[in-house]
């Protein structure tokens, strides 16, 4: 498989593919510059993105699981079509299968992009009867991470749906970490009943387990890690909602593909539409953007 893939897809010095933790396939984009990225065809999860000095910019646990039927714990998951619990697995179930590689380049500009696919196949319509097409872009650049996620209803029916870039960031030290950009943003608060709550903080600082969805949030936000010295901007379009989570001490110790100590340095901001879901006519598609960039550091 990988030697097909290769055959068809590799770039020199650009895109190339490599068999990960147990064998599971991945890509590997590199950019001119030196920063680079990885994205496993497992949930096309993105499981890397460094700097030109190899930093990680991403967070992925070292007891993560690689496995088939089991989410990477790290990187970006890509949630569809449920975001959280409810009637299908947790987080619904793109994260878990294996997409297709549909396509690589490097542009005239220098960036490095790779696309991924999804539809239904017989086990997802056993648990979600709806037709469907997904895609993902990932492209690298000097200093930035875009990522470009489609859902295309392809069914007779119209249909609902949750989608969430849900991703990891690598941070120095949570307590030493701010988050800029959802004052005044209502938020549902995951550990006080799904409490409605108004951000009144220009500055998110982190001294306890936190996990809420802000609704309808300002497409820039900013992670300060101050103990690394990074900033790092976050810009959306079309992606309304952002998750804001990390599991501090006891949630961390209840994670077993995730480090008792691993709390202190990740932060989740994720990006995507869950509340209220999205509806798609047949033939409809939603787009929805979002672009990483080093500032600082
Ligand atoms: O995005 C926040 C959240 O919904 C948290 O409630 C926590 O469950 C996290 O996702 C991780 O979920 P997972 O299913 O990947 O363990």
């Amino acid at each position: 498989m990988m030697d097909d893939l290769r055959a068809r897809c590799a770039v020199p010095g650009a895109v190339d593919f490599a068999a990960g933790i147990n064998g599971m396939s991945k890509v590997s984009l590199t950019h001119a510059s030196g920063s680079s990225a990885e994205v496993h065809l497992h949930g096309a999860h993105v499981t890397a993105w460094r700097n030109a000095a190899g930093e990680d910019l991403f967070f992925v646990s070292r007891q993560s699981w690689f496995e088939a039927d089991r989410p990477i714990r790290g990187g970006i998951p890509v949630i569809f079509p449920q975001f959280g619990a409810g009637p299908l697995p947790q987080h619904g179930f793109a994260r878990i299968r294996e997409w297709e590689l549909a396509g690589t380049e490097r542009r005239d500009t220098g960036v490095v992009a790779v696309r991924f696919q999804l539809a239904e196949d017989q086990a997802t319509l056993a648990i979600w009867p709806q037709r469907f097409r997904l895609a993902l872009d990932v492209a690298l650049d000097r200093a930035s991470l875009a990522l470009t996620y489609r859902v295309a209803n392809t069914d007779p029916q119209p249909f609902d749906f949750q989608a969430m870039l849900h991703t990891y960031f690598a941070v120095g030290d949570i307590r030493r970490t701010a988050l800029y950009g959802l004052e005044g943003v209502t938020y549902i608060d995951s550990l006080r009943e799904r409490a409605r709550e108004v951000e009144p903080r220009a500055v998110i600082r982190f001294d306890q387990e936190t996990d809420r969805v802000y609704a309808q949030a300002p497409d820039a936000l900013r992670i300060e890690d101050e103990d690394r010295g990074r900033t790092l901007r976050i810009e959306k379009r079309n992606m309304p909602d952002v998750t804001v989570w990390n599991p501090w001490i006891a949630k961390a110790q209840r994670m077993p593909d995730f480090g008792d100590d691993e709390w202190e340095g990740m932060l989740c901001v994720e990006t995507g539409i869950a509340r209220p879901p999205h509806a798609l006519a047949p033939g409809e598609e939603w787009v929805g953007e979002t672009t990483f960039t080093i500032q600082r550091g």
